[in-house]
C-alpha cells in the first residue's frame, strides 16, 4: 500500500493545470502514482476499481489537451472518473469517497466546476455533451465539450441516437471511446465484435508509425513514397473493414490508438481538437490495468467491497442475500421447466445469473446495457411461449419504463421483472438508489408488485408471478436475507399479505418487503418493553407482501381492529403503498388514524443502507419510535407522517 505523505508529484497537482508542465518522465511517473492511491482507498471503501485503472493514461492526457473546467470533459456513467477527481482539487478528500459524507464516487456538478455533467446510468454522455456544445454555440461561448463512453456504455441505444443526432449536426464534438472490451462482464453484441476488428489493428498501428516516421525521414524520396503509401493504406483499410461505422454517421475516425501510451493519445487528441468536426477517437485501454488481480479478472473487480489490504482478495459477500435467494430460486425453476429464460441488460454477475447461465445453458441473454430493448424482447419471448424473467436494478429499471407499460403490463405478457437493489442502496448515492419503482409502477394496470421480506418468501414470489398468468414485478434490497418467520411461508393470495406479529394490539403496522423485518424487530422490542415497565405502546405486523394490487375490503377489515395503523416502505411516499392506503383508510375508515412512512422525495447521497433506513426513520428503532410517539402525541386523532425523522445521511 501505497500512503499520501510517501507521494510527491500527485501532492503538488492542485488543478489540471499542474499537469501541463509535466514531461513524458512525470506524467508515467503521476500516472502511477494515481493508480497506488486509488487502490489504497478503494481497497479501504470499496468502489470501481478496474475501470479506474484502466483510464488513468486516459485521463491525463485528456487534461493535458483539454483546459478543463472551461472545456468540459463528460464521463459516461462516471464510475471511472477517479484519477479525473484525483488531479482536480479533490485529492485530500479521496480518503472519503463514496462514504457517508464523503465526496461521491460519481461526477457531480455541485462537488466541482470539474465536473461537468452528473452521471451514474450509461449511455448518457454524447446527448449532455451534444448539448452542452450547442448550447455554447448558442450563447456565443467557447470552450470544448468532449465525452468519454466505455465500448460496454456504447451497446446502449442512446449512445447511437446522440450520434445520429451529432453527425447531423456537425458540431467539433470530439466522443473518446475507450474500448476495453469489457462491460461488467465481457461486453456483448454486434458493436463489441465491430470494435474488436477494429482495435485488432492497434499492433498494426504501432509498427505502422514507426514505418511512417522512415519512411518520411528518407532524403528526396520520402514525402513521394509517404503519399503513396497513405492511399495504399487507405484502400487496405476500406477493404479490410468496409465502411467504418462512426464515419458513416458523420464522425471522423481517429483510432485505434493505445489508452496507455500518453504521448500517443495527446497527440491524436491534439489533432482531434483542432478538426472542428465530430470526431471518435477510439482508445484501447486494459481494464484493471497496473493490478494484476483485476486485469485477470477484470468482472470480479469492475466494482468490490473492502477488500483485505495484504493481499488483494474480495471479501466474501455475507452469506445470504436477497440476491444468491433469486438466483437461487432461477436454478431451481429453471432445472424443471424447460420454457424459463433469463434475460439482464448487462448485470448477469449483479444478479447472480451466473449459476442459472451454468444450469440451464443457452437459456441466459445478455443483451448489453439495453434496458429498454430487455423488456421488449422479453415481451417477445413471452408473446411465443417462453417464459422470460428480466432481471434489472431498480433503477436502471426507469430506462424502461414505457416498455413495461405498453410491451408487457398493457398486453398482459408474461414477464417477470425481478428488481434487484431495490430500496435503498448503499455507497453510490443518488443516482443509484432504488426507491422509485413503486411509485412508477403502481399505477401500471394488470401489472402486480411483490415485495419479499425473506429468501423464502422471494421464492415463493418468483413462483407465483411465473405462474400467475401475466406480468409481475418482484422488487428486493440489496442486502442479507433476515430470519424467516412462519407467516413468510404461507401461500401467496392475490392482493393479500400476512401477519408476522398479532397479539391484538392498538397499532397495527403495514410493512411492505424488507422492511417487514424492521417491523418485526420494532414490535418485539416494544414488548419487551411494556412487559419489563408493565405498560406503554405495542404493535401488531402485517407483511404486505403486494404493493399492488391491494385486496382492499380485506385490508379494510383487518385495519379495522386497530386505533392506529403505520404503513412502511422502502420506496418513495409520494406515489408510494403508503400514500394510497392512507388514503383508503381514512376515507373509508376515518375512525383509524392512518400514517405512512417511506422515503420523502429528495436525492439521497451515499451511505450504507442501514444509515439511510435510519436516517429515514425505517429502521427497527425509528419504527419503534414513531409508533411511541404516535401513541403519545395524539391518541385519538388521525394524523399524516410524511416527515423523515433524520437528516441527509
Ligand atoms: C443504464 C445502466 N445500466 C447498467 C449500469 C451498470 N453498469 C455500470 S458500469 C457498467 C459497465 C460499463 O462498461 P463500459 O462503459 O465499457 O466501462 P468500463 O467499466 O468497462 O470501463 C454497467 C453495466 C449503469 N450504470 N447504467
Amino acid at each position: 500500500m501505497v500512503s499520501f505523505s510517501a507521494m510527491s508529484i500527485l501532492d503538488t497537482i492542485e488543478s489540471p493545470g499542474d499537469i501541463k508542465r509535466l514531461d513524458a518522465a512525470g506524467l508515467k511517473a503521476l500516472a502511477s502514482e494515481i493508480r497506488a492511491a486509488i487502490i489504497d482507498v478503494v481497497g479501504r471503501n470499496g468502489g470501481h476499481l478496474a475501470s479506474n485503472l484502466g483510464v488513468v493514461e486516459l485521463t491525463l492526457a485528456l487534461h493535458k489537451v483539454f483546459e478543463s473546467p472551461k472545456d468540459a470533459i463528460v464521463w459516461d456513467v462516471g464510475h471511472q472518473c477517479y484519477a479525473h477527481k484525483l488531479i482536480t482539487g479533490r485529492r485530500d478528500l479521496f480518503e472519503g469517497i463514496r462514504r457517508s459524507g464523503g465526496i461521491s464516487g460519481f461526477p457531480k456538478r455541485d462537488e466541482s466546476p470539474h465536473d461537468a455533467f452528473d452521471t451514474g446510468h450509461a449511455s448518457t454522455s454524447i446527448s449532455a455533451a451534444l448539448g452542452m456544445l450547442e448550447a455554447r454555440r448558442v450563447l456565443g461561448e467557447g470552450g470544448e465539450v468532449v465525452a468519454v463512453i466505455g465500448d460496454g456504455a456504447l451497446t446502449g441505444g442512446m449512445a447511437f441516437e446522440a450520434l445520429s443526432h451529432a453527425g447531423h449536426m456537425g458540431l467539433p464534438l470530439v466522443v473518446v471511446l475507450n474500448d476495453n472490451k469489457m462491460s461488467i462482464s465481457a461486453n456483448v453484441g454486434a458493436i463489441s465484435r465491430y470494435l474488436s476488428r477494429l482495435s485488432a489493428t492497434v499492433r498494426y498501428q504501432v509498427i505502422r508509425d514507426r514505418v511512417d516516421r522512415v519512411v518520411k525521414g528518407l532524403p528526396r524520396v520520402g514525402s513521394f513514397l509517404y503519399a503513396w503509401m497513405v492511399r495504399i493504406k487507405r484502400a487496405m483499410k476500406a477493404l479490410l473493414f468496409k465502411e467504418n461505422l462512426f464515419s458513416d454517421f458523420g464522425f471522423e475516425y481517429a483510432g485505434p490508438i493505445d489508452g496507455h501510451d500518453i504521448a500517443g493519445m495527446v497527440r491524436v487528441l491534439r489533432e482531434a481538437k483542432s478538426l472542428r468536426k465530430p470526431v471518435v477517437v477510439h482508445v484501447v485501454t486494459r481494464k484493471g490495468r497496473g493490478f494484476g488481480l483485476a486485469e485477470e479478472n477484470p468482472s470480479l473487480y469492475h466494482g468490490v467491497s473492502p477488500m483485505r489490504c495484504t493481499d488483494g482478495e474480495v471479501e466474501p459477500v455475507a452469506p445470504s442475500t436477497f440476491t444468491e435467494a433469486f438466483s437461487r430460486a432461477m436454478v431451481r425453476r429453471g432445472c424443471f421447466d424447460d420454457r424459463l429464460v433469463a434475460v439482464t441488460a448487462a448485470m448477469t454477475k449483479g444478479l447472480g445469473l451466473e449459476s442459472f447461465a451454468a444450469a440451464c445453458p443457452g437459456r441466459l441473454y445478455d443483451v448489453g446495457i439495453a434496458e429498454e430493448h430487455a423488456v421488449t424482447f422479453a415481451a417477445g419471448l413471452a408473446a411465443q411461449g417462453l417464459r422470460p424473467v428480466v432481471g434489472l436494478y431498480s433503477t436502471f429499471s426507469q430506462r424502461a419504463v414505457d416498455q413495461i407499460f405498453h410491451d408487457v403490463a398493457l398486453p398482459r405478457l408474461r414477464v417477470v421483472l425481478a428488481l434487484d437493489r431495490a430500496g435503498a442502496v448503499a455507497d453510490d448515492g443518488e443516482t443509484h438508489q432504488g426507491i422509485y419503482d413503486i411509485a412508477l409502477f403502481r399505477s401500471f394496470p394488470g401489472l402486480p408488485i411483490l415485495a419479499p421480506a425473506s429468501a423464502a418468501e422471494l421464492g415463493l414470489f418468483l413462483e407465483w408471478a411465473l405462474d400467475s398468468g401475466g406480468p409481475a414485478i418482484v422488487r428486493f434490497p440489496k442486502a442479507p436475507c433476515p430470519r424467516e418467520e412462519a407467516a413468510y411461508s404461507q401461500p401467496v393470495e392475490e392482493g393479500r399479505g400476512v401477519f408476522a406479529r398479532r397479539s391484538g394490539a392498538e397499532s397495527l403496522i403495514i410493512a411492505l418487503g424488507g422492511l417487514a423485518p424492521c417491523a418485526v424487530d420494532a414490535s418485539d422490542a416494544l414488548l419487551r418493553e411494556s412487559a419489563q415497565s408493565g405498560g406503554g405502546s405495542v404493535a401488531d405486523v402485517y407483511s404486505a407482501r403486494f404493493a399492488s394490487p391491494i385486496d382492499e375490503d380485506f385490508l379494510l377489515d383487518i385495519a379495522s381492529a386497530y386505533r392506529r395503523v403505520l404503513i412502511l416502505e422502502e420506496g418513495v411516499e409520494r406515489g408510494g403503498l403508503g400514500e394510497g392506503l392512507v388514503s383508503l383508510i381514512s376515507s373509508r375508515m376515518p375512525r383509524v388514524e392512518a400514517m405512512a412512512a417511506g422515503f420523502p422525495a429528495r436525492p439521497y447521497p451515499q451511505g450504507s443502507r442501514d444509515e439511510l433506513l435510519a436516517a429515514a426513520g425505517l429502521d427497527a428503532i425509528g419504527i419503534a419510535a414513531r409508533i411511541r410517539s404516535a401513541e403519545r402525541s395524539r391518541p385519538g386523532g388521525r394524523i399524516y407522517m410524511f416527515k423523515a425523522a433524520g437528516g441527509s445521511p
